[in-house]
């Protein structure tokens, strides 16, 4: 039925993003028989493995911790074939499941929400679309994604450079023809250090613009085989169990035999396994001491650093991949396969922007205050508006027409990630403060899907049409975030953990934002637990 501006369509429940967990979201919603349906500005689903088609995107996750456990049928069918599988598989796998559960009839697509108002005399939010369509619903449930803001810098001339260029969320659809050309890549981030390992050898010649060096330490993927999938299905329930005693979600486990109590040789010995160990074991099951101690810190650092200078054959290049700001595991781990050999090449140049910054963007390249370098395509890696910036790009007015991104000008403040006082019937899925900024994604989110759903269905049995966080609960959320947050050595590093983005004005260094918690999963599952079983206190129901 066609829509006039005095009909708004009405559901009981919205759903906003059709990612990861809004793809969960409405699958256990729709379960419930509950009114509810999907809103999703891009044409598809799929969330960040919809949007992130650059060369080298792939899980940091092990595949099979990534995938959801909500279902034994999708644990039973679906083989994954790499240890950290690539976008393309992914976004397969997340068809499969909304295939699989018919979820793409409660999706809309092309669908982006420009603002969301609260009435509080009918207690109902109306979302109105960039297209002007208009939605009224009693609940709206956030799962926006905590990196699905991109920003780009601000340089003179980015408009006017003749090739192409784009930001790695803005990847084409359509092949890009790369070989033989001049690239460059701004930012080594994840982001960046998964594309130039990629891309070294299937380009002409490849500059990496760098600001800052990242520590990286090798993703070590591989095939995974038949057989080894076979005994993987086997385990999921313990491999799940242990990914929920782990503080960051995975199958890794701190290394508790403490960092004092070996002897340096030792201590290396343990990192010289732990670097040929698949993906985050290098940080999650390693000393927890690195994360708290500075002297653990620093000489864990020295190891990597000395990993780097092994792998990379020019010295003097060598030393400028080292990281002087910040210790290892300071910001979020960039994981790289053959990042460091990459400079062994002769297609591939380190421009170091710490000696030479950017002055412009030409039509024909990019101009540092020394040189030109000619360039026929710019890869911009340059990072998100983190966990926020989903929210601060729609327009949303709570009680008395506040609005939210006011509200969090300074640092989001909200009660257990899911709920904000002053925004009723607002349910943030993988919300600022919760663990999923923090930890292994999906893990996080499923906890987050099912804990908003029961308070929901609570909110209905108890024929309740209005719920709010209390200012109080709120406060004391936040005070535990700092808490955990002030705890940790990286409350000082220049990442998106902590809020930075160089180009996102009230973002810069110095300003520290409260973004997720840092208690770590367990803490945090147990927490909305005790929540739940003693009655949603802290929330006002009416
Ligand atoms: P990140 O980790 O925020 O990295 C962004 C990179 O871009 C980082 O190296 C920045 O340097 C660099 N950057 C940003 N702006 C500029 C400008 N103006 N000039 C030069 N360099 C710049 O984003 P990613 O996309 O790599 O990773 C985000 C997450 O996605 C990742 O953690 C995974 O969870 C998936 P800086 O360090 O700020 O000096």
């Amino acid at each position: 039925m066609s829509q006039t501006a005095r009909e708004p369509h009405r559901h009981e429940v919205i759903v906003i993003g059709a990612g990861v967990s809004g793809i969960y979201q409405i699958k256990r919603l729709t379960d419930l028989g509950i009114d509810a349906i999907v809103l999703e500005g891009d044409d598809d689903l799929g969330g960040t493995w919809y949007r992130n088609r650059y060369p080298g995107a792939r899980f940091d996750s092990e595949s099979y911790t990534y995938g959801y456990s909500f279902s034994q049928e999708v644990l039973d069918e679906w083989d994954w074939k790499e240890r950290f599988s690539a976008q393309p598989e992914n976004l397969r796998y997340l068809n499969f499941v909304a295939d699989k559960f018919n979820l793409r009839q409660h999706m809309r697509f092309r669908a982006r929400v420009n603002a969301m108002s609260w009435d509080e005399d009918a207690r109902e939010w109306t979302i109105e679309l960039v297209s002007g369509e208009s939605y009224v619903a009693r609940f709206v449930i956030t799962s926006l994604g905590p990196l699905s803001m991109p920003t780009l810098p601000n340089y003179d001339g980015m408009a006017e450079f003749n090739g192409k260029s784009f930001h790695t969320y803005h990847w084409p659809k359509e092949p890009i023809a790369l070989e033989g050309r001049r690239v460059g890549v701004i930012g080594t981030g994840a982001t960046g250090i998964q594309v130039v390992g990629e891309l070294a050898d299937k380009v002409g010649e490849l500059k990496v613009f760098q600001r800052r060096p990242n520590w990286s330490s090798p993703l070590n993927n591989s095939p995974i085989s038949k057989s080894e999938m076979a005994t993987i299905r086997s385990r999921y329930d313990e491999i799940f169990a242990q990914c929920a005693e782990s503080p960051g979600g995975f199958e890794h486990v701190p290394d508790w035999r403490g960092f004092w109590n070996l002897s340096a040789d030792e201590r290396r010995e343990f990192w010289d396994h732990l670097y040929t160990e698949p993906g985050f074991a290098i940080l999650v099951a390693n000393f927890a001491e690195i994360f708290f101690d500075e002297a653990a810190n620093q000489e864990m650092s020295e190891y990597v650093a000395d990993r780097i200078r092994q792998r990379v054959d020019d010295p003097v290049l060598a030393e400028k991949l080292i990281p002087r700001d910040h210790g290892f595991g300071m910001q979020r781990l960039p994981l790289e396969t053959n990042y460091f050999e990459a400079y062994n090449r002769d297609n591939v140049h380190l421009v170091d922007l710490s000696e030479a910054p950017i002055e412009r963007i030409t039509p024909s390249g990019i101009q540092t205050t020394v040189v030109h370098h000619d360039l026929d395509v710019i890869i911009y890696a340059t990072g998100f508006d983190a966990i926020t910036g989903g929210y601060d790009r729609i327009d949303i007015r709570g009680v008395d027409a506040q609005s939210l991104a006011d509200r969090w000008s300074d640092s989001p403040r909200t009660f257990m990630g899911v709920l904000a006082h002053g925004f009723p019937n607002m349910l943030m899925v993988a919300g600022p403060q919760s663990v999923s900024g923090s930890t292994n994604f999906p893990r996080a989110i499923e906890t987050g899907v099912d804990w908003v759903t029961n308070l929901l269905a609570h909110t209905r049995a108890g024929g309740c049409t209005r719920i709010e966080a209390t200012a109080e609960a709120e406060q004391r959320w936040v005070d535990e975030v700092v808490r955990a947050h002030e705890r940790m050595m990286f409350r000082r590093s220049k990442g998106w953990f902590t809020g930075y983005n160089s180009n996102v004005a009230g973002h810069h260094e110095g300003t520290i934002r409260y973004q997720a918690y840092f208690g770590g999963a367990p803490r945090y599952a147990a927490h909305v637990a005790e929540v739940a079983a003693n009655h949603y206190p802290g929330i006002a129901f009416a």
